[in-house]
């Protein structure tokens, strides 16, 4: 089993000014003259931690890690006005002409899976390997399942907490009655609403429920910005132009190499996901974990990535 490389400091870290209002944090890590590869985290909305730079071997790899619009050290803080999945794909590509990279490899988890085949969809010819966990293609039925029914069936314990904020009557779509929650004037309502939103999805994330998770996911500022985005992206249908928008267009890829993990009993983002994106990229690398749910940090999920960023760490 591999286990996370040692914990490390970035060797640079910086702002990039990427429209009239945002600007976003970044950081390298590892070996400056190494093989890039670009992390992009979750949620969306979910930013950096720490840890996120222990899955490359720092000596072969130049990793590249940011907090997304609106979140981690990103400015402004929770801000929904141009914040959308095009938004984000043109910032990857700011970030890499920035720091003057032509091609490089892309990792990325949940929603990192999704804004990265959105990025090398568009952009194929900047890519080396794409390394996909967990994987979520934001399709209705995805939505649906952990927001709606489906996993309430799993957790009917911790759906109740969920459900709480949002009165009987609004029950039949619960992503609109919280967008509007989320995106109210009155402080003591968003905050609920940020903290039952982000406290569902914490602690159904990983196999075994973890209760520190379940908390950190409920701490004021981090639910702000995680629920906000989320719930603003998926009132938007992640802004693609038709459901199916990723498994449509994944030819445009299929000549990379790709390599899939995922938890066999993933709840947030199901592993149906994985199997549909394999089928339609044959040549791909599937492997789903029997003991592992939507974590990065469970240990199968760990190994596995790790095995592959071994494996293509030479240039
Ligand atoms: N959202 C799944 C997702 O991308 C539907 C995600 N879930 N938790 C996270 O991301 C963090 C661990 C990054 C907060």
């Amino acid at each position: 089993m591999k286990e996370m490389y040692p914990e490390i400091s970035p060797y640079n870290t910086g702002f990039i000014k990427v429209s009239e209002i945002h600007s976003l944090y970044f950081e390298e890590v590892g070996n400056p003259n190494g093989k890039p590869v670009v992390f992009l985290h979750g949620g969306p909305g979910g930013g950096l931690i720490p840890n996120y730079r222990r899955y490359f071997n720092p000596t072969k790899w130049r990793i590249i890690l940011f907090d997304q619009r609106g979140c981690g050290q990103s400015t402004p803080f929770a801000e929904l006005n141009e914040n959308t999945t095009w938004d984000i794909v043109s910032d990857i590509e700011k970030i890499r002409t920035h720091l003057k990279i032509k091609q490089w490899a892309v990792f990325g988890g949940s929603w990192g899976s999704t804004i990265g085949l959105a990025y090398a969809i568009t952009h194929p010819e900047k890519c080396l390997e794409l390394f996909l966990r967990g994987i979520f293609l934001l399709r209705k039925k995805e939505i649906d399942w952990f927001y709606q029914e489906g996993c309430s069936k799993i957790f009917p314990d911790l759906w109740e907490d969920y459900v709480k904020p949002i009165p009987v009557s609004e029950r039949n779509d619960f992503v609109s009655a919280y967008y509007k929650r989320l995106t109210s004037p009155d402080p003591k309502v968003r905050k609920m609403a940020a903290s039952a939103w982000s406290i569902w999805e914490g602690s159904t994330s990983k196999l075994i429920y973890d209760s520190e998770v379940a908390s950190r996911f409920g701490e004021d500022e981090f639910a702000d910005a995680f629920a906000r985005i989320e719930c603003h992206y998926f009132t938007n249908k992640g802004f693609f132009s038709e459901d199916n928008f990723l498994l449509n267009n994944v030819s445009k890829i299929k000549h990379l190499k790709i390599v899939i993990v995922q938890g066999r009993y993933d709840v947030v983002c199901p592993a149906e996901s994985a199997w549909d994106l394999h089928k339609a990229l044959p040549d791909s690398k599937l492997y789903l974990v029997a003991d592992a749910g939507h974590s990065l940090s469970e240990k199968g999920i760990t190994s596995k990535l790790i095995e592959y960023t071994d494996k293509w760490s030479e240039l």
